[in-house]
């Protein structure tokens, strides 16, 4: 497709009913329309539904979709079998025997929603709304939609992905791009303009970093990989840094084998390469960005030798590749998970954006464009907020009540480890019911899973709505909803451009979407403000046009430096005129994302001013916001806890780096594993292990093995395979065996490979963001018969024996707090005081020294 324009002449626009959004054909209706969660992704293509008698039969991508130009992947290809599939969850059921027992009984909608509704109003009376938390997982088509649920009908501040510490996924580059920037960058490949290759004012990248992502099985946070592919067929020069070789290391100038968990070291040594031989845009810099003289000074002895050893690397590539990308015009950075999953999250995203600076790269063509969702469509974390009682949103369990960083609550999220401490120690309050909707907690972003399910235990009341009956139902929930797939969904979306929306074109069972339940709920929970709407599609009409708040998951960064909280979007039709209007059909671009040097031009500031959505106006290589949340202002590296260099004892019991997660074109985190085309693809979960290294531990190809660390072990089978050093191995996430036993203690054994099983909660980078799933050490052997299972040694202990808890870093005020309880003392959460009820004598609860009201 390297020619766009023979592309496009190539497709029968006829044949594929150009401007239509449904027809009859060949005894199908089919649909036009956008594929979007559930099953996950995190950005939607266009599709053609093709359904006989409400049921979805077969899928096949849209070549006029000028988003995706008719590629799927698997996961979309093989819809009809997710959407289909025997083991989805048909009616709303409650639990008949005791948690863990998979025993059920089916209930109707209006018993579900009575007995929700009593919980809540209950808990409301007696520890207010702030006692419940509502649980999302990653960025599926709940993003808005959930947290103003939370916020507007559960009324509570505590919404968050729970179980995953330090905000390890993505929170940290929107926060550490919203600082230093005003807006958040993506790469342009011409994703913005509905003329996509073919756009007069677009060029492709020069020079593309990929950095951390693998955009071709991810197609992580709103971008599409093969969008990527087609820069590279136009000529995109590729520079690969990732343990593993990928697609793009393979086709790669330089392929940086980086050691798991040192990227900031790098990035302060290509800063160091860029500033000292004078290879930034002096230009640019002296006309848009501030700090620099701070950033120069903080990087002049982070050299590519110092460099080189931290990270395991070459000095003269070091050298040479920040030529390569401080010479290119433009050049881009593609940049993923890997960002958020080191100690350094926050002072890595900041070196990512110090290059795209210094370099002139920043809202370009063909560089990182700094972007909206479309049309300024923006509900999200703060577009309920104000709907939560003041008082109860007050006591939101951000860091300053759970961690021991200062700088406190600049994550819109509800801190994890916040919430953990309240569960296992009631701490600063107890927690009475937990609302999930669309994650597995725990088999998936829980850290220290085994810790996690025994604090949920606690939970008096849990509720899951999910597609399918997973491990987190059938080990935690006493309540769990059917949830629609997207083939079965209205509904619309903005992550980015272009406006899409999805048509329901299938009916399953009593499955409802995620609107519809939130609606019904909210009605009974908050009629005020859910009474506005009759209809899903009237809530949806609603998003588009009214729904207000920020994108931006940082309450701070929107107040203090983004322009993005316009109040109003700049959609004007209304969502039935986007699924059918023939110049529509399912989507529409805008052209604030469309335009290029949009700080020239005055778009990013309110008051319609030059320079961008910071508070200084300029770039800030040194922003002040950093500052102002506690963090260092200028890019350092955290070695990870356990590492070669951190914990030279423990390499000879752990002598491997151990990182995870990567992601595979068959499963979107713990979901997909009940598909047949998948698990013929992918049977079981994967350890890539180097050959030298699977000899040295006589380990076979296609062995199960057992990966350990001072905490837990899970077991994967060795792939055996080069595209790992010897030095390295990296395991997957999310697996679980739809296939095997559901009820407890095995769990569909979701413990059995959970890399999770050796991960840990309270292990965080500066501001509490970050931890280093991506760099942990381990050691590797052969699963031998008579092991203990995991499943068995978490049923009988609790953990495996060498386990080793990680406390709380306030633990001393935890003590305090209870040590003050039981002698009869309240707790002020507000003062973070101990109160005498009797004397009114006050205690701080942090210096345990007596205070005043
Ligand atoms: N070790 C390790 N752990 C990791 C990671 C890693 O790299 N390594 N990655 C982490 C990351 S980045 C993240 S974001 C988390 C993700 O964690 P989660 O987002 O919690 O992912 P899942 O466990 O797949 O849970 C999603 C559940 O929601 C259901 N679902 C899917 N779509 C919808 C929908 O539209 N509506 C509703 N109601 N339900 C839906 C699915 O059936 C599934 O059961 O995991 C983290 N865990
Ligand atoms: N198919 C599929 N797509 C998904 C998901 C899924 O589960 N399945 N999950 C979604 C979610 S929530 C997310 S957050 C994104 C994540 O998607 P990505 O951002 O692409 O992240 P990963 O796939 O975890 O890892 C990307 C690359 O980082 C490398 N890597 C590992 N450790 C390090 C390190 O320390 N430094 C560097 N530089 N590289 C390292 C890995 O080898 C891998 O090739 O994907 C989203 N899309
Ligand atoms: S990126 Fe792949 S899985 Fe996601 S919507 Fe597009 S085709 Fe489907
Ligand atoms: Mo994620």
């Amino acid at each position: 497709m390297a020619d766009y324009q023979e592309f496009l002449d190539g497709v029968d626009r006829e044949a594929y009913h150009e401007g239509e959004w449904r027809w009859e054909e060949d005894g199908y209706t089919v649909t036009r329309t956008y594929h979007y969660s559930p099953p996950g992704c995190h950005t939607s293509c266009g599709i053609l539904l093709y359904t006989k008698d409400g049921k979805v039969e077969r899928v096949e991508g849209d070549p006029l979709d000028p988003c995706t130009n008719g590629k799927l992947c698997i996961k979309c290809l093989t819809l009809d079998e997710s959407v289909n599939h025997p083991d989805r969850l048909k009616y709303p059921m409650k639990r008949a025997g005791e948690r863990g027992e998979n025993k059920w009984q089916r209930i109707s909608w209006d018993e579900a929603y009575d007995e929700i509704e009593a919980r809540v109003k209950e808990i409301w009376e007696t520890d207010g709304g702030n006692a419940i938390i509502c649980v999302h997982g990653t960025g599926r088509n709940i993003n808005w939609q959930v947290p103003f649920f939370g916020q507007a009908a559960l009324k509570t501040p505590n919404i968050s992905t729970f179980g995953f510490t330090g905000f390890s996924c993505y929170m940290p580059r929107i926060c550490g791009s919203i600082a230093p920037f005003g807006d958040f960058p993506i790469v342009d490949a011409s994703e913005t303009h509905e003329d996509r290759y073919s756009n007069s004012e677009w060029v492709p990248p020069e020079v593309l970093v990929v950095w951390g992502n693998e955009p071709l099985a991810s197609n992580a946070d709103g971008y599409i990989g093969h969008w990527l592919v087609q820069c590279v067929q136009m000529g995109t020069k590729i520079i690969s840094i990732d343990p593993r070789l990928t697609w793009w290391g393979a086709r790669a100038e330089y392929w940086l084998q980086i050691r798991p968990g040192t990227d900031a070291a790098l990035g302060c040594a290509w800063l160091n390469v860029i500033i000292g031989e004078g290879l930034y845009d002096a230009d640019y810099v002296a006309s848009w960005c501030s700090g620099f003289e701070e950033l120069a000074e903080s990087v002049k002895d982070t050299t590519p030798e110092w460099a080189a050893e931290i990270c395991d690397l070459d000095a003269d590539e070091i050298r040479a590749s920040a030529r390569l990308y401080a010479g290119a015009k433009p050049g881009a950075i593609q940049w993923g998970l890997a960002f958020d999953q080191q100690l350094s999250a926050m002072a890595l995203c900041l070196a990512g954006c110090d290059l795209m600076a210094l370099c002139g790269n920043v809202d370009v063509p063909g560089g990182n464009i700094l972007v909206h969702n479309a049309f300024e469509i923006n509900a999200g974390y703060a577009s309920g907020e104000n709907l939560t009682p003041a008082e109860w949103r007050a006591k939101k369990l951000n860091n300053n009540f759970a961690l021991s960083v200062e700088g406190g609550d600049f994550v819109a999220h509800a801190s994890s480890d916040g919430l953990l401490q309240a569960i296992e120690d009631g701490f600063p309050y107890p927690i009475k019911m937990m609302w999930i909707q669309s994650s597995n907690t725990l088999s998936c972003p829980s850290q220290d899973a085994p810790r996690v399910m025994k604090a949920m235990q606690n939970i008096p009341f849990i509720v899951n709505a999910d597609p399918y009956v997973t491990p987190t139902s059938v080990a935690l929930a006493d309540i769990i909803l059917p949830v629609a797939m997207s083939a079965e969904r209205n509904s619309a979306r903005t992550w980015w451009s272009p406006c899409r929306a999805m048509v329901k074109a299938a009916d399953f069972y009593e499955a409802k979407s995620d609107e519809q339940i939130i609606l019904e709920l909210g009605k009974r929970l908050n009629p005020e403000v859910f009474g506005q709407w009759e209809t899903d599609i009237d809530w949806l009409n609603w998003y588009l046009h009214d729904g207000t708040g920020s994108f931006s998951a940082t309450t701070e960064a929107t107040d203090q430096g983004g322009a993005k909280n316009s109040g109003k979007t700049l959609f004007t039709a209304s969502w039935d005129e986007l699924v059918r209007d023939p110049s529509m059909v399912g989507h529409c671009y805008d052209e604030f994302n469309a335009t290029y040097n949009k700080a020239e031009k005055g778009m990013f500031r309110p008051d319609g001013s030059v320079g961008y959505g910071t508070p200084s106006g300029r770039l800030e290589l040194a922003p002040m916001l950093y500052q102002y949340w506690g963090l260092s202002t200028t890019p350092f590296h955290t070695e990870p806890p356990e590492s070669p260099i951190s914990t030279p004892e423990l390499m000879g019991e752990y002598p491997l780096i151990l990182t995870c997660g990567g992601r595979s074109f068959e499963f979107f985190h713990s979901e997909h594993r009940q598909l047949p085309t998948m698990r013929e693809l992918h049977p079981q979960p994967r350890l890539l292990v180097n050959p030298a290294t699977a000899e040295k531990y006589g380990i076979q190809d296609g062995q199960w093995v057992w990966i350990e660390n001072d905490h837990g072990r899970f077991k994967q089978m060795a792939k055996v395979s080069p595209v790992v050093n010897e030095k390295t191995v990296h395991a997957e996430h999310g697996w679980w065996f739809p296939e095997t036993e559901p009820s407890a203690p095995y769990l569909f054994g979701t413990f059995e490979s959970n890399p999770n099983n050796c991960t840990k909660a309270f292990v965080t980078g500066q501001g509490g963001v970050g931890s280093p799933i991506k760099g942990m050490i381990c050691k590797i052997y052969p699963v031998r018969e008579g092991d203990t299972m995991p499943y068995q040694q978490i049923a009988e202990a609790g953990n495996f024996p060498w386990y080793e808890k990680v406390e709380s870093p306030r633990q001393d005020e935890i003590d305090r707090f209870h040590a003050a309880l039981d002698k009869g003392m309240e707790f002020d959460v507000m003062a973070n005081q101990l109160v005498d009820p009797a004397s009114g004598e006050r205690i701080d609860l942090k210096t345990g020294a007596k205070a005043e009201a």
